[in-house]
């Protein structure tokens, strides 16, 4: 039931995210000419897409990949998707500097490990600010040169903090500015190291609502904004600020996945599927598998959780033969020095493994780390004894609530980092581990590996229904009602 019909009016939504929803490219077998379209890849955008087609919206993204100005107008603009064309994108165009400073720059290296307490990752580069400075204002035109009075503008994450402002400045107080932060919120002991922190608390609070994924980044952001403010009037019980004669709501809206998509995947990747899949990746009928799928980024504690993995297998001799860990991880950012250490680090991590301890019919760790198809990603989810998501900081991790999904015969067991969002939903009927603390995490594993299918079902029953209820749905409805609430009692006060 993905019949959400959200109170906006027709044309009336503008979603503003770094990622477009479709991507183009040039079809190289056709003389190169001919332009493919891709489908939206899952997540968000999946769920918003049937939005954006019901309510003929607009969506404002960078235009990456390998089209570029030729393949539409010069202004980026097209309807898609292209057989409906029930909606308009507009691709906005970036140059390789502003690619460089906004997105691998300031983006991913001082946002992203500020916002993940990394501040011994960031890197202040004069120019990565400045471009970033430079799109987001490229953004903000984009988006006031679309809006009417009544628009309700929805940005997405850590890309655009300094846009919502100088739209704010520009549109009438009829237009709702909301936005959503994928990623956690730091502490101000960690935020207050970044020299830009006040120009993007201030951007960030000309939204009308804020989103995190948990109560926690909102108290966070709060206390950041209190003590970077002085002029700022905060009411933590009500989760509102008021800055300069304007107010944005704090709010924690949990992000859910497509649950019942997920189950579907699931159930059509049978028993044959998953015979298939042994026997291409060499595993042993008997095998328990264990499986991981990370993005490869420092977040993620992929080499944390391969030391618990050795721990295990160098403690208990017993699991030697009997368990294979599937490691999926597809590249991610690989033009940041950080991202190709850590391609190496887990590259290393898994051969020192299975050097250690494999044998000549045994493979202890199999890494895979192309992109795969969504049905076999739910069918490995499925048939998977266990999953370990050992994060060492997440926003969410939908991983975890894919997994459960996709456990339509209840019988694996999840091991969850309490340093993952989805830990607060979850993490009483998961297995609770800290990735740092390697022998109590092999420890897990091992129980994990031993419980019992009397346990292991009621646990991943309860979760199911969980993740099932609180879905991607559900998370968008709770982010519209929200805006609805908002707006009734905007027009009263008027
Ligand atoms: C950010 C926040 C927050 C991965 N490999 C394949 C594949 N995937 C899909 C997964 C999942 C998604 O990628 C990853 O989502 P996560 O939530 O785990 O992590 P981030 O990418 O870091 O996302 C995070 C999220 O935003 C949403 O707000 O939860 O905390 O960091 O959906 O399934 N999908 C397929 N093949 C793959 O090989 N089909």
């Amino acid at each position: 039931d993905d019949g959400i019909v959200p109170a906006v009016d027709d044309g009336e939504l503008i979603v503003v995210s770094n990622r477009q929803p479709y991507t183009h490219s040039y079809d190289h077998g056709d003389g190169g000419r001919s332009i493919t379209v891709n489908r939206p890849a899952g997540g968000l955008t999946a769920g918003l897409d049937p939005v954006m087609q019901e309510t003929d919206g607009t969506w404002i993204a960078w235009g990456d990949g390998e089209a570029d100005a030729d393949v539409t107008d010069d202004n980026g603009t097209v309807r898609m998707p292209p057989e409906s064309e029930a909606y308009t994108l507009k691709r906005l165009w970036l140059t390789d500097e502003e690619v460089e400073g906004y997105y691998y720059g300031y983006s991913n290296r001082v946002l992203w490990p500020l916002c993940h307490g990394g501040t011994m990752k960031t890197d202040y580069v004069e120019r990565y600010w400045q471009r970033y400075q430079q799109v987001n204002e490229t953004f903000a035109d984009a988006v006031v040169e679309t809006a009417g009075a009544d628009s309700l503008i929805w940005f997405q994450d850590y890309h655009f903090t300094l846009a919502p402002r100088w739209v704010r400045d520009s549109l009438p107080d009829s237009a709702f500015l909301t936005h959503f932060w994928h990623i956690t919120w730091p502490g101000w002991d960690t935020f207050r190291a970044c020299p830009q922190h006040e120009q993007l608390l201030e951007g960030l609070l000309g939204n009308d609502l804020l989103g995190f994924h948990v109560e926690r980044y909102c108290r966070n952001f709060l206390d950041c904004v209190d003590e970077a403010l002085d002029d700022a009037f905060i009411d933590p019980e009500g989760g509102r600020v008021n800055y300069e004669g304007h107010t944005t709501v704090v709010k924690a809206f949990p992000m859910g996945i497509d649950a019942d998509s997920i189950r579907e995947h699931a159930e059509a990747a049978d028993d044959d599927f998953w015979r298939e899949f042994q026997s291409s990746h060499g595993i042993d009928a008997e095998t328990s598998v264990i499986v991981g799928v990370d993005r490869l980024d420092y977040t993620k504690g992929i080499v944390e959780r391969l030391d618990a993995l050795e721990r295990l297998l160098e403690t208990r001799p017993e699991y030697r033969g009997e368990v294979c860990y599937v490691q999926k991880a597809n590249e991610s950012r690989s033009l940041i020095p950080d991202y190709q250490d850590l391609q190496t680090e887990v590259q290393e991590s898994i051969d020192r493994i299975n050097e250690r301890f494999g044998t000549d019919d045994w493979q202890p760790v199999i890494y895979i780390n192309e992109f795969i198809p969504q049905r076999e990603l739910c069918g490995l989810y499925r048939y998977a004894d266990v999953m370990l998501v050992s994060a060492v900081r997440d926003g969410m991790n939908l991983v975890s609530k894919e997994y459960v999904a996709a456990q339509v015969d209840d019988d694996g067991v999840l091991v969850l980092s309490d340093q993952a969002g989805a830990h607060e939903e979850l993490g009483d009927r998961a297995l609770t581990i800290n990735p740092y603390d390697t022998d109590a995490f092999a420890d897990t594993i091992e129980r994990a590996l031993t419980m019992d299918g009397e346990e292991r079902a009621e646990r991943m029953v309860a979760l199911r229904e969980r993740v099932e209820s609180n879905d991607l749905y559900a998370w968008m409805e709770g982010i519209f009602d929200t805006i609805d609430e908002l707006r009734a009692k905007d027009a009263d006060d008027d």
